[in-house]
């Protein structure tokens, strides 16, 4: 068990086609990713907190890959930031989603057949969270792989019908992976709190949490 009375730290199917996959990452590829999200947030496209259409502003930052999303589009470059095209999604990131998919669902031909092209790339401090939201700017149904380095956060998975109950709160911990697709590729999903001093500095972040959501966008060119 996980000790708090939450799931159990092992493959989980949460709900149909969402399934968490504790401890995924190891130290050396958490470090190498860390890396790799520090040096997208310097740019081309810097990381940043999205303004939403009605005027509020988002507590996590982020930063995209291979397509730049804002509320509630995407496009190779970033109209709402400094106009620039974001950084190329690199081919290593889209076989690490092949992976995810293949381990997540145990089925090699599912992880063979997924061509992520773009990663969002949230920072959440102490204080930051995300409410209860559907992935669906996407023009395609490929699942959506989440991957988690830094302080444990609580992830709330619940369904696609309803941003309320039911849902089920699961941990998410340096180094979890969590894909969500088939009859769950829809589900509101959220970040109610993160856990400050519950990751380890080793993996390159001293403090806060890092999330990259890879997914398909279905979009041409
Ligand atoms: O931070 C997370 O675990 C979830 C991120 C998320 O829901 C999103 O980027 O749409």
């Amino acid at each position: 068990m996980s000790g708090d009375g939450l799931l159990p730290r092992e493959r989980t199917e949460v709900a149909p086609g969402a399934v968490h996959v504790p401890d995924w990452l190891g130290p050396m590829e958490q470090r190498e990713l860390v890396a790799s999200c520090r040096a997208w947030a310097r740019g081309p496209v810097p990381m940043r907190h999205t303004r939403l259409p009605r005027g509020g502003v988002m507590s996590v930052q982020t930063v995209c890959v291979g397509w730049h999303w804002r509320p509630y589009a995407y496009s190779r470059t970033a109209p709402d930031v400094n106009g620039e095209r974001v950084a190329a999604f690199p081919p290593w990131l889209a076989e690490l989603g092949r992976r995810a998919v293949a381990d997540a669902y145990d089925d090699p031909a599912a992880g063979a057949a997924y061509e992520p092209d773009t990663a969002l790339v949230n920072f959440y401090d102490s204080s930051a969270a995300m409410g209860m939201h559907q992935d669906k700017d996407e023009r395609s149904d490929a699942p959506v792989v989440s991957l988690s380095i830094g302080d444990t956060c609580v992830f709330r998975f619940g369904n696609p019908e309803t941003r309320t109950k039911p849902y089920t709160d699961v941990r998410l911990a340096s180094g979890d992976l969590f894909v969500f697709g088939g009859p769950s590729r829809y589900a509101f999903h959220g970040v109610p709190k993160v856990l400050p001093g519950t990751g380890d500095p080793a993996t390159g972040l001293a403090a806060g949490r890092l999330n990259l959501t890879l997914r398909t966008t279905g979009l041409p060119g």
